[in-house]
């Protein structure tokens, strides 16, 4: 497992050569690291899947799921024709007849109930094909309905709520310039395992390993000595939930010792004083103890972060989905902007993707959180969305608007979002459920209907969503390895198919619909980009050709993006077309200082202290003001050859020691007459679940570890692999109850648990 490089070898599956084989250059899609990969096939066999040495970015690194990607197109589970469920299980339908089930029995729930009954759930996977991130939108707006959900605020919300808030737009926030940065400070991340979360970064290893070669620093904060701290030059533990206390006792020294320095954005933020104010209660002597770091620690960080050339502060999961994760999300910011290092080479930098899909999440400028409600929880939309937790109070609470048919495109909730059990009892009782995905898994077997896209390697890929987060600025088109199986069909054909008949448009050909959609995406695209006011939109839909499908709207992204040919205003400039000529992606260049334009806040400056970040510090000081609870925390964590709840059924990546522990300090489980191995139950205000104890001092006392994703039990999966080593689900002690204020996601670490021998 030493390097991510020589894992290439590991996966690799060689067959004699013949003069029939050949060498397809594409993406993975299996997360957010986008590594080139050389698929070799021999008719419609894959004989390897390789690190591609050519791409420009990834340069031939890949990690051990590269494998995934032929054992997820060839695994015989995958499904590949639309399921009904009848009486005697799910049966083959033909795909017209399946469509049209489908938008009858949604069509006829949205009748009876308003367009609020129909419920839609958007997962992870999404994200990763261009066809079904513009696809579902497309699904979305046919749907018309408030009841709209995502893993969003499983992951990335406090996130985004912050950035929107001091920057305008979910998508404009900054990422780490991890390849020019002197100093890395890391907080909740894991990037050795996961691959990087909101920074997409291929090789993160490599480059990590170059960023302490070249003198830099790395420095971990995590209450698990993780797979990433344990190659960090230095690892602190720290209690769960208690980021933006310590972060914003950095800051409270940056004031005291004179060291606040805005650099390049001076002159450009508003609210340093309210920053000011804010942090001064939290002197680093206040705040260790319940940290778990000492005062002098705290004071040490701070002075190296800014007087390091370069420094960046960055989280992930572990400073999103916990109790403070706005205010934790605010502070790695802050820290970064008062010491000169925002936009700042080598430390936190703003993307410039080629084919921006701002519009795509901005429906307003700046963007505005709570538009509306949830009807029972009174929970705020942010982005669009309600918060995943108030899917099943809407399914079980009677009355107008409530939710009795759900669409799920590439996601598994019943799985992935806390208190699953409830969740699953109340997708049990859904009048029609209609999913998306390859798979009969835990959400799916519930639905009535099952439409599956065509297979990984069958589909061209571009990384529409991913290139907002990139290190470098860069452009690569995957070509379909292999022509779609006889019988499949596309997510893009599907996604349209249904919004066609929901929007009533039975009359008009599908050619037509699709004709109508790119319309719509330019006409949105061109308002959103530098040519606008120059080019006119009928000339924009010609230069886009006359082939329907989703790569029509990509090519207008491009051409309308920062490095377009602008439909002919900026000749020489990107084209799909030209994107398509190189084999292995296009380099455009490191990450570019962007501010001021770069900003959609009403001010035109950077917001340092937005009123909704600034109202969540009473309840921060509240927390703290309290004695700190008992009870263990549990945290969780992933594992390398996984992907959230899915991947399991593969069987190169499913093989190996068990991975589903209970990670614990050996204090704890003595206390507990819990030795190496022993089976613990977890119970929780939720539910309990049983799992072997591993003892193990990578974990802070007081804390536990859970892997998340596992748990394929229960009747009706279609999952021969996974059934077999179903693991336990840390979701069925994951309490839906507390959330982040400002962004109302999920608190998923930091949970308390009750921990014992089972009996
Ligand atoms: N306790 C706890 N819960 C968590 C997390 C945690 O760390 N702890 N992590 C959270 C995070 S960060 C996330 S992102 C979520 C993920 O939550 P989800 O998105 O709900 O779950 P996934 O496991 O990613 O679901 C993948 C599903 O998509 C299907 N699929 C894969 N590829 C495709 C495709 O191309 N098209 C279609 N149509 N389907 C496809 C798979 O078959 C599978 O059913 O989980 C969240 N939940
Ligand atoms: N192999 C693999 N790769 C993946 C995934 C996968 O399931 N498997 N999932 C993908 C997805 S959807 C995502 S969103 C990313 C996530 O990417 P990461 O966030 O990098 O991955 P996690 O393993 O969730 O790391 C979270 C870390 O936060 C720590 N932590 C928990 N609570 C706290 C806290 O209160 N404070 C601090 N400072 N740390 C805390 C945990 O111990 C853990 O080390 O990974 C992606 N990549
Ligand atoms: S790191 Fe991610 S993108 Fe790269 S090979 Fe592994 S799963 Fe695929
Ligand atoms: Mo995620």
């Amino acid at each position: 497992m030493d390097g991510i490089h020589s894992a290439a070898k590991l996966v690799a599956w060689e067959v004699p050569a013949s003069m029939s084989r050949r060498t397809v250059h594409r993406s993975c899609t299996l997360c957010e690291a986008t590594c080139g990969i050389a698929v070799e096939v021999e008719g419609r066999e894959i004989r390897r899947v390789s690190g591609d040495d050519l791409d420009p970015f990834s340069r031939g690194e890949i990690c051990p799921k590269a494998v995934g990607m032929r054992e997820l197109q060839q695994d015989p589970d995958r499904l590949r024709r639309p399921l009904l469920r009848t009486a005697a299980g799910f049966q083959e339908i033909s795909w017209e007849e399946a469509w049209s089930r489908a938008a009858e029995g949604l069509a006829r729930v949205r009748e009876a109930g308003g367009p609020d009954a129909v419920a839609l759930y958007r997962g992870n996977p999404g994200i990763h094909d261009h066809a079904t991130t513009l696809g579902t939108q497309v699904l979305a707006r046919a749907l018309g309905t408030r009841n709209s959900f995502s893993a969003g605020a499983l992951d990335t919300w406090p996130r985004f709520v912050q950035v929107s808030s001091m920057y305008g737009g979910p998508l404009r926030g900054p990422v780490p310039d991890v390849d020019h940065s002197d100093y890395f400070l890391m907080l909740g991340a894991n990037p050795l395992v996961s691959q990087g979360s909101l920074m997409t970064a291929p090789g993160i290893r490599r480059r990590l390993r170059e960023l302490r070669a070249r003198g830099g620093k790395l420095v971990v904060v995590d209450p698990r000595r993780s797979e990433t701290a344990a190659r960090a030059d230095e690892h602190h533990f720290i209690a769960p939930g208690t980021d933006a206390a310590f972060l914003f006792a950095m800051l409270h020294v940056l004031f005291e010792e004179g060291r606040v320095d805005l650099g390049r954005c001076a002159g450009i933020v508003r609210g340093l004083e309210e920053v000011e104010r804010a942090v001064a209660g939290f002197p680093p002597e206040r705040v260790a103890a319940r940290c778990g770091i000492p005062a002098a620690t705290i004071r040490r960080l701070a002075r190296e972060f800014s007087d390091a050339r370069s420094a960046v502060a960055y989280g992930r999961m572990g400073t999103c989905v916990q109790r403070f994760g706005t205010l934790a999300s605010w502070g790695l910011d802050l820290l970064c902007i008062l010491t000169g290092n925002l936009d700042r080479r080598g430390g936190a930098m703003f993307v410039n993707p080629a084919a921006p899909l701002h519009f795509a999440l901005e429906s307003e400028r700046p963007v505005r959180f709570g538009r509306w409600r949830s009807r029972v929880g009174g929970r705020e939309e942010v982005l669009g969305e309600f918060a995943v937790m108030a899917l099943a109070e809407e399914i079980e609470t009677p009355g107008e608007g409530q939710v009795r048919a759900l669409v799920t495109v590439a996601g598994n909730p019943v799985r992935t979002a806390p208190n699953s059990a409830r969740l699953e009892r109340a997708l049990a009782s859904l009048e029609f459920m209609v999913s998306l995905d390859y798979y009969v898994n835990e959400t799916t077997r519930h639905a009535h209907l099952i439409l599956p896209p065509t297979g990984p390697l069958e589909r061209g890929h571009y990384d529409l969503a991913l290139y907002h987060f990139s290190v470098r600025n860069v452009a690569k088109w995957s070509p379909p390895v292999f022509e779609p199986e006889p019988g499949t069909r596309d997510a893009w054909q599907t996604s349209l198919e249904l919004a066609r008949r929901l929007m009533g448009l039975g009359a008009t050909t599908h050619a037509q619909f699709d004709d109508l959609v790119l319309r719509t995406f330019a006409g949105r695209a061109l308002a959103d980009s530098r040519f606008h006011g120059e080019l006119d939109l009928d000339r924009v839909v010609e230069a886009a050709g006359k082939e329907p499908g989703p790569e029509r709207i990509l090519d207008v992204l491009l051409r309308l993006g920062p490095y377009g040919d602008g439909c002919g205003r900026n000749p020489g400039g990107l084209t799909l077309a030209r994107v398509q000529q190189s084999e292995h992606g296009i380099d455009l260049g490191a990450l570019e200082p962007r501010l001021p334009e770069q900003l959609a806040t009403a001010s035109g400056c950077v917001e340092l202290a937005p009123e909704r970040l600034l109202a969540d510090l009473p309840r921060l000081e509240g927390w703290l003001g309290e004695p700190p609870a008992p009870s263990l925390q549990l945290i969780n964590r992933r594992d390398l050859r996984s992907m959230n709840s899915w991947l399991h059924n593969l069987p190169g990546l499913a093989k190996g020691r068990e991975r589903c522990t209970l990670q614990m300090h050996p204090q704890d489980a003595g206390s507990r007459g819990l030795a190496d191995g022993a089976l613990a139950r977890v119970r929780s205000r939720v539910g309990e679940i049983r799992v072997p104890v591993e003892l193990t001092l990578d974990v802070m006392p007081g804390v536990v570890s859970l892997p998340h994703g596992f748990g394929h039990d229960g009747d009706g999966l279609g999952l021969r692999v996974a059934t077999q080593r179903p693991g336990s689900n840390v979701n069925a002690v994951s309490d839906d109850a507390p959330t982040d204020a400002p962004s109302g996601a999920s608190v998923l670490f930091g949970l308390p648990v009750e921990v014992e021998r089972a009996g």
